[in-house]
């Protein structure tokens, strides 16, 4: 996986005599739809369409599809991308170059076809009719991968949910042979089917059951993530969250920062679930700091829906570290993608700090390029550490301010609420008297509400 894939790298016919999966046609009868788009991916030919941009950005954008198709467990037999103004309203690629990927799937014995971009319902149907393989989007790729790295229930459930919501227009039925054959008492899902229902019928109403009670259970976690995160912002410790690219460093970046040891993989989404960890500035004010699940380009926005109490933990931040990978090779294009997400999920109008990682993969002239590029930018590497001195910095500078004054003697026995005023706000002044400690000091109001209380 850490080789990047290069299309011409491919060897058809090598590939071909890999032995071919044993088909599935037994075995849609016994299944519903949904559980065979969710059928393990197994050799997959790639097309895309080059409308906009430089063809460099249309090979990447293939290149990247080639890596979310590996990280599903797919091997990349072939590529193919059409110059079009515009997507063909039937066949996405135009009907001649259906055909011509149709001779591709044959010849390299795949079984299924990935497109980059988000197929209509008549798109997937007239592709499917006429490649004769299962034909997916970029957008199912991306909910399959979700589904194999999702671990926790919250997470389980949510993406349920997104592939369900995608799903559901989409659904074909097989044909009416299958339907005929249910109809008149088969062998297909006995018992699930109500009078005159066709398979199609019966699996439609399947998902919007099963999508109520998903709704349902999401709300009801959704409730209790709310809860911790209200009594974290009780305890006035500011919320520094970690956003970026998938796969640009931001596990890493966490255990780094707070000693943890957070899933750190060479994958796109290797993180799904939310790590919320303390931690301690350089001046002894506490934060917490968060890590979540990466963004990437065209993010399908079932999942933007499906996540987005999970996402919460991003948009209700005081300060987002936006990462960005500085060894890819397209880190613009990586930064305006989060910032795209970012806005959808109503987290932009947060204080936010660009942090380039991975600069111990830089050349000099490289790093040159990306600090005239990213003017003002933090430069770090979560592996060697470098520039974390002064990402604390700037990560303390952009803390929330306490905001009442506090002039008042404590008694000596309240070393604790010393404490208090060192983690959570600005100690200004300190002097030693005989009665108590005389202190000056910026405090958020519930910190300053106990300050009085103990004054002497
Ligand atoms: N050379 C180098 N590699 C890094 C650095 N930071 C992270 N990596 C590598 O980049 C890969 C991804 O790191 P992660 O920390 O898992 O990235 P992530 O952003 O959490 O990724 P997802 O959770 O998959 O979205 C791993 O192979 C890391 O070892 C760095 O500073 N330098
Ligand atoms: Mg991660």
């Amino acid at each position: 996986m850490s080789e990047p894939f290069s299309l011409s790298d491919f060897e058809v016919a090598d590939r071909a005599a890999l032995r071919r999966v044993p088909s599935l046609s037994t075995e849609l009868e016994e299944i519903s739809e949904v559980e065979y788009r969710k059928l393990r991916i197994e050799k997959v030919v790639l097309a895309g369409v080059w409308i906009s941009g430089s063809w460099q950005e249309a090979t990447r954008s293939l290149e990247e599809l080639a890596r979310l198709a590996e990280t599903a467990g797919s091997i990349v037999l072939s590529g193919v991308i059409q110059r079009r103004d515009v997507p063909d309203t039937a066949t996405y690629i135009g009907s001649g170059k259906a055909l011509e990927l149709k001779k591709i799937v044959a010849e390299t014995q795949a079984d299924t076809v990935i497109f980059d971009g988000e197929l209509s319902p008549g798109q997937l149907r007239h592709l499917e009719d006429t490649v004769k393989v299962k034909v997916i989007d970029r957008t199912w790729l991306i909910l399959d991968i979700f589904a194999q790295h999702a671990k926790s229930r919250d997470g389980k459930a949510q993406v349920s949910l997104a592939q369900m919501q995608y799903m559901l227009p989409r659904l074909r039925g097989w044909g009416d042979a299958l339907s005929r054959q249910a109809a008149s008492g088969g062998s297909v899902g006995i018992g699930t089917r109500g009078p005159g229902e066709t398979k199609l019928e019966t699996d439609r109403r399947r998902i919007r059951d099963s999508m109520v009670k998903l709704r349902r259970e999401i709300k009801e976690m959704a409730r209790t993530r709310d809860t911790q995160r209200a009594v974290r912002r009780k305890s006035n410790t500011p919320a520094v969250a970690i956003a970026g690219y998938t796969n640009a460093g931001k596990s890493s970046l966490l255990n780094r920062i707070t000693g943890s040891h957070v899933l750190v993989e060479d994958a796109l989404f290797a993180t799904l679930d939310t790590t919320v960890r303390k931690a301690q500035a350089p001046s002894g004010r506490e934060v917490t700091i968060s890590d979540t699940v990466g963004f990437v380009r065209h993010l399908p926005h079932q999942l933007v829906d499906a996540f987005r109490s999970t996402l919460e933990e991003v948009s209700d931040a005081d300060v987002i570290l936006h990462l960005v990978d500085a060894s890819d090779t397209d880190p613009r294009g990586q930064y305006l993608a989060v910032r795209e997400v970012l806005s959808e999920i109503g987290a932009d109008n947060i204080r936010e700090i660009l942090v380039l990682n991975k600069i111990d993969l830089l050349s000099k002239e490289q790093r040159e390029d990306l600090e005239h590029e990213f003017f003002g930018a933090i430069f770090v590497s979560a592996h060697s550490g470098e520039g974390f001195e002064n990402l604390w910095q700037v990560i303390e500078s952009n803390l929330p301010e306490p905001t009442i004054e506090f002039f008042g003697v404590i008694p000596y026995a309240r070393g604790d609420l010393l404490a208090k005023i060192h983690n959570e706000g600005k100690l200004k002044s300190l002097n030693n008297l005989e009665v108590g400690m005389e202190v000056e000091a910026l405090v958020p109001a519930e910190l300053a509400h106990q300050l009085n209380l103990a004054k002497v």
